[in-house]
């Protein structure tokens, strides 16, 4: 059995939307179970600055398909909420990644031409750690707290991560 951890965001059209229905697939699909689901917040753009805010949040599933399944279930749900994949890090409607992963409880560290888990940049992004750390207030990586990795990176930007909106 697998844990995953889904980081859910977008910037284009109807975000809140693309998003909800995005969670509302998940939760018809027999073969996950959706665990636990993180507000939605409003998040700076990362990466690429110059672009709209960002509505970001996370969710974990429970399933048995393997990593590749179910990074094939993710796409097709982008798909769905017509994506197109043009400027790397930029706007897109819906954006659905694989940030970590447990398997029999454990951590997955997971690497192929089309995907790696952990994700190489969540330990890196506000935008990911927030609503991980609403749903596992005690997550650690790599020796760390998430709470203490938060508060350092927002030293680092000088700033919070978010436009203080909860959009629950
Ligand atoms: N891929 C590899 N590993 C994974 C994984 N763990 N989960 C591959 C999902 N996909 C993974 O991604 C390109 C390829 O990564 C996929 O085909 C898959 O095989 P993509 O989503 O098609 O396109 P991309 O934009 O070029 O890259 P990527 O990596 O998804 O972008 P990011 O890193 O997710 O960054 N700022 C805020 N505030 N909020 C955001 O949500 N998102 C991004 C996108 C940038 N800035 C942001 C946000
Ligand atoms: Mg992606």
């Amino acid at each position: 059995m697998y844990n995953y951890y889904i980081s859910a965001g977008s910037n284009q059209g109807d975000s809140r939307a693309y998003i909800e229905e995005a969670l509302a697939s998940l939760q018809k699909d027999l073969a996950i179970e959706v665990k636990s689901i993180a507000s939605m917040i409003e998040t700076r753009p990362w990466g690429y600055t110059k672009q709209a805010n960002f509505l970001n949040t996370l969710w974990i599933i429970q399933s048995k398909l393997g990593p590749e399944l179910m990074l094939a279930k993710l796409q097709a749900l982008e798909n769905e909420a017509g994506r197109a994949r043009n400027i790397h890090w930029g706007p897109r409607t819906l954006d659905l990644d694989i940030v970590y992963a447990l398997k029999e409880g454990k951590e997955l560290v997971y690497g192929s031409d089309d995907l790696i888990v952990p994700h190489p940049y969540f330990w890196d992004r506000l935008f990911v750690l927030e609503p991980l750390a609403e749903l596992v207030p005690y997550f650690t990586y790599k020796g760390q707290l998430i709470s203490e990795r938060i508060e350092a990176l927002q030293k680092e930007l000088g700033h919070g991560n978010t436009d203080e909106k909860e959009n629950t």
